[in-house]
């Protein structure tokens, strides 16, 4: 069994002061440091979207927060975040980079957001992951990171469809949990068979 820390989105945007804050963001980064040498891979998601991205309320004219329809499903329109090259869309300066095997970007098409690690939005474009996990020979995942309702549960959803053994450390995520999307976001992962600790 060879077992991958998948550490999705821990970037300034996503943290106290950035554009899309997940309250008490930058309070898991120490304890992902200290968790990366007990896995034989770690791998980073950057959440990673041009300017003028279709999932940004700014794109429609519409209210942050609000929900639109694109071709593949509804969608939360969120405040413009993780710019490509900007400050915040970087890591968190006390997240260990460089002990990263693998950084994966998503959500870089212009019309398609991208939750998963995985899979964009429309649920079939796939990042490439899956192939890297495979031909290295992981077989195991424990997800840490942000937002535990977005970004986490989406990726530990599909790694569980996919095959992959997955846990999620929830003590070393942040959810949004707008709406009640954390309550749901917790049944689909149990429901997907992920091990959430
Ligand atoms: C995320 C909303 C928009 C996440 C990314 O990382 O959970 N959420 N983009
Ligand atoms: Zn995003």
């Amino acid at each position: 069994m060879t077992h991958a820390l998948l550490v999705i989105d821990v970037q300034n945007d996503f943290c106290p002061g950035g554009a899309l804050a997940v309250a008490g963001g930058d309070e898991i980064v120490s304890g992902i440091g200290a968790l990366m040498d007990e896995f034989d891979a770690v791998i980073l998601t950057q959440d990673w979207h041009p300017a003028g991205h279709s999932s940004f309320a700014s794109s429609h004219g519409a209210a942050p927060m609000s929900m639109t329809e694109m071709p593949y499903g509804s969608q939360v329109l969120w405040p413009d975040h993780c710019i490509q090259g900007t400050g915040g869309a970087a890591f968190h300066t006390a997240l260990d980079v460089d002990r990263a095997d693998l950084i994966i970007r998503k959500g870089y098409n212009p019309a398609i957001d991208s939750y998963s690690a995985f899979f964009e939005n429309d649920k079939t474009t796939p990042t490439g992951l899956e192939g890297y996990l495979r031909t290295r020979g992981i077989t195991t995942l424990t997800l840490v990171g942000l937002a535990t309702d977005f970004c986490v549960t989406y990726s530990a959803v599909d790694a569980a469809r996919l095959g992959f053994g997955v846990t999620v450390r929830q003590d070393l995520c942040r959810a949004i949990d707008f709406d009640g999307s954390l309550a749901v976001a917790i049944a689909e992962m149990r429901d997907a068979g992920v091990t959430l600790v």
